[in-house]
C-alpha cells in the first residue's frame, strides 16, 4: 500500500495523524507542506488548504479525525503484514473496544478538533482578530487551550492513567498533542496533563511513536516512578 502524509512541521492536526502511523507501524511517505503552499498547488490535494492530508493508493483523505478512522480500518489491531522492524503493529483499537468506549474515545477527539482547536487556528484568528499582532494572536490561543482543557479535565483518566479507559487510544494522542501546543504558546505548565504525558512516554512504543519530539515540552518527570492516574 503506498501511504504519503502531507504533514507541516508544528501542525497539530498532523501530529496527531502521524503519531496513529508511526504507532500502528505504517510504512509511509512524509511530504513537508510550506505555508505559502497551502494557498496554491496543495489546494488540488486538500481544498480546504489545511494539513494534514492522507493520499492511499492515490485515494485523498482530508480531515484528521477522518484520516485516523480510515487508518483503523485500514491497519486494524494486529495486522502483521504492515509491521516494520521498529515497532511492533498495536494489539488494541486505538479508537475502543467497545460501543461506549469508541464514543467516548470520539467525544473527547471531537471537543478537542473542535471546540479548542478550531477557534485558535490561524486562519480563524486572522478572520475575527485581524488586529492582533503575533505574540498576542499566540497569548490567546495558549489561553483559550489552557481554558478548554481545565472543562476537558473532568472527563479524563478517570478509570486509568489512560484518557479514556484502560488503554492507549487517540483521546490520549489528541489530549496530548493540543497540550503541549498550549504550551509552544506559552501557556503555564499543568500538572494534571504533565502527568498524563509522563505516563504516555513511559511506554517504549508511545513514546517512540510520538512525533516532533519533546523539545518543546515542560517535561516534569512527576509522573515518572509512579503509575497512578492523573486526576
Ligand atoms: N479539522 C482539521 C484542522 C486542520 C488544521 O487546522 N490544520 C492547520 C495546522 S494544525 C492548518 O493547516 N492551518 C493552516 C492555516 O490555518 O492556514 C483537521 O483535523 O485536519
Amino acid at each position: 500500500m503506498d501511504v504519503i502524509l502531507y504533514s507541516a512541521t508544528g501542525s497539530n492536526s498532523s501530529e496527531r495523524v502521524e503519531w496513529v502511523l508511526n504507532y500502528k507501524a505504517v510504512p509511509y511517505k512524509r511530504i513537508e507542506v510550506a505555508p505559502e503552499g497551502l494557498k496554491t498547488s496543495y489546494l488540488q490535494i486538500n481544498p480546504f488548504g489545511y494539513v494534514p492530508c492522507l493520499a492511499v493508493d492515490g485515494h485523498l483523505i482530508q480531515e484528521s479525525m477522518a484520516i485516523i478512522e480510515c487508518l483503523e480500518e485500514l491497519f486494524p489491531p494486529s495486522g502483521s503484514q504492515f509491521i516494520s522492524s521498529q515497532f511492533k503493529a498495536s494489539q488494541h483499537s486505538l479508537i475502543g473496544d467497545s460501543v461506549f468506549s469508541r464514543a467516548a474515545v470520539r467525544a473527547v477527539c471531537e471537543y478537542v478538533n473542535a471546540s479548542i482547536h478550531s477557534p485558535q487556528n490561524r486562519t480563524v484568528l486572522k478572520a475575527f482578530r485581524p488586529e492582533l499582532s503575533e505574540p498576542s494572536k499566540r497569548e490567546l490561543r495558549g489561553q483559550w487551550i489552557t481554558t478548554c482543557l481545565e472543562t476537558l479535565m473532568k472527563q479524563l483518566c478517570q478509570t486509568s492513567s489512560f484518557a479514556i479507559g484502560e488503554q492507549f487510544t487517540i483521546a490520549d494522542i489528541f489530549v496530548a498533542s493540543i497540550y503541549k501546543k498550549a504550551l509552544q504558546h506559552g501557556a503555564v505548565a499543568s500538572p494534571f496533563y504533565d502527568q498524563h504525558l509522563d505516563w504516555l512516554r513511559q511506554d517504549e512504543q508511545i513514546a517512540a511513536a510520538e512525533p516532533f519530539a519533546p523539545a518543546c515540552v515542560a517535561f516534569t518527570n512527576q509522573a515518572a516512578n509512579s503509575r497512578s492516574a492523573p486526576r
